[in-house]
C-alpha cells in the first residue's frame, strides 16, 4: 500500500496509518545514503512513526545540488527537515524535533493552553560504561532506542569499519566493549535500523573527497572477526544478493545518465 510497508532506502512517502493530508514533515536526505547526520534523522522519523515525505538530494561529491533545493537551503548541507514549510538544518536540532512535536501534542491534548588512539579508547570505555550500567541494551533502559541511542548509532556504525580499515583498530569482536556489542546487536535486530544501515565497504570509502583519504597504518591480517559479520537478517541468499546488486547498479547508472 502506498506510503506503508517496511523501511527502505527508496521510500518517498511514509504514512504509518495517517492520511497524506496530515503530513507536516519533509526530510531532505542524501541520495547515496552515506551521510551519518541524515541517517540518524531518518531513523528517528521511522522509529517514532512520524508521517513524512522524502526528497533525495545529491551530495557535493556527485555534482551541483539542484537550484530549487539551494533556493530553499542556501548552505546546501544535508539533512534538512521542513516542518510546516519551515526549513530546519543541523541534525541535533532536528532530532529535538520529535520532542517538540510530542510537547506540542501534549500541550494541545492534556493542557488548557530537547587524537589519538588512547583518547579514543578512553572515550569508548566511557561509552561502554554508560551502556553496561544500563539495565537493557539501550543508554536509557526501556524496550526501545531513545534519542540518545539514535544520536550515537549512525556515527558508531561508521567508526567500526573505518577504524578497522584505516587503523587496523578493531572495535567489535575483541571482548573489550561488551556494552557496545550488546547495544549494536539490539540495533541489528530492528528492521528499521537494518534498512538504514550501510555496509563496511561503503563506510570505508564514503569519506567525502574534500576530507582527503583516511590516514592508514600497516594493517593486521584479516580474520573472521575483522570481516563484516553476515547477520541472519540480511543474509537473504546468493540469488537475492545478485538481484539487489543488479537493481542498485542499474539505478546508479540511470541517476548518472540523468545528471550528466
Ligand atoms: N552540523 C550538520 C552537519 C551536516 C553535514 O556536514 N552534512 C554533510 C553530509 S555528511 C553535507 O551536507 N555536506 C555537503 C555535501 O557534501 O553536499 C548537521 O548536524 O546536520
Amino acid at each position: 500500500m502506498r506510503g506503508e510497508g517496511p523501511t527502505h532506502r527508496e521510500n518517498k512517502l511514509r504514512l504509518f496509518g495517517h492520511d497524506e493530508k496530515e503530513i507536516r514533515v519533509v526530510l531532505y536526505r542524501d541520495s547515496a545514503a552515506w551521510c551519518p547526520y541524515c541517517q540518524k534523522v531518518w531513523l528517528l522519523l521511522e522509529e517514532k512513526k512520524i508521517p513524512y515525505k522524502i526528497e533525495l538530494i545529491n551530495m557535493r561529491s556527485y555534482g551541483d545540488k539542484p537550484d530549487w533545493f539551494l533556493a530553499k537551503n542556501p548552505r546546501g548541507l544535508l539533512p534538512v527537515v521542513e516542518v510546516d514549510g519551515k526549513m530546519i538544518s543541523e541534525s541535533v536540532y532536528i532530532m529535538q524535533l520529535e520532542r517538540r512535536l510530542f510537547g506540542d501534542w501534549c500541550g494541545f491534548v492534556f493542557q488548557p493552553g530537547s587524537f589519538g588512539k588512547s583518547s579514543f579508547e578512553a572515550t569508548l570505555n566511557l561509552v561502554d560504561e554508560a551502556l553496561t550500567s544500563s539495565p537493557g541494551p539501550w543508554f536509557l533502559g526501556g524496550d526501545n532506542p531513545s534519542i540518545v541511542d539514535l544520536q550515537y548509532i549512525s556515527h558508531i556504525e561508521r567508526m567500526i569499519p573505518s577504524c578497522l580499515y584505516w587503523k587496523g583498530f578493531q572495535m567489535r569482536g575483541n571482548g573489550k566493549w561488551k556494552g557496545i556489542e550488546r547495544w549494536l546487536a539490539a540495533f541489528e535486530e530492528r528492521p528499521t535500523y537494518m534498512a538504514t544501515k550501510s555496509d563496511y565497504y561503503t563506510h570505508v570509502m564514503d569519506i567525502p573527497p574534500q576530507y582527503g583519504p583516511g590516514q592508514s597504518l600497516p594493517l593486521a591480517p584479516l580474520s573472521e572477526t575483522s570481516l563484516e559479520p553476515v547477520l541472519p537478517f540480511n543474509n537473504l541468499g546468493e540469488e537475492a544478493a545478485r538481484h539487489e546488486a543488479a537493481t542498485v547498479l542499474l539505478g546508479n547508472h540511470q541517476v548518472g545518465e540523468s545528471s550528466s
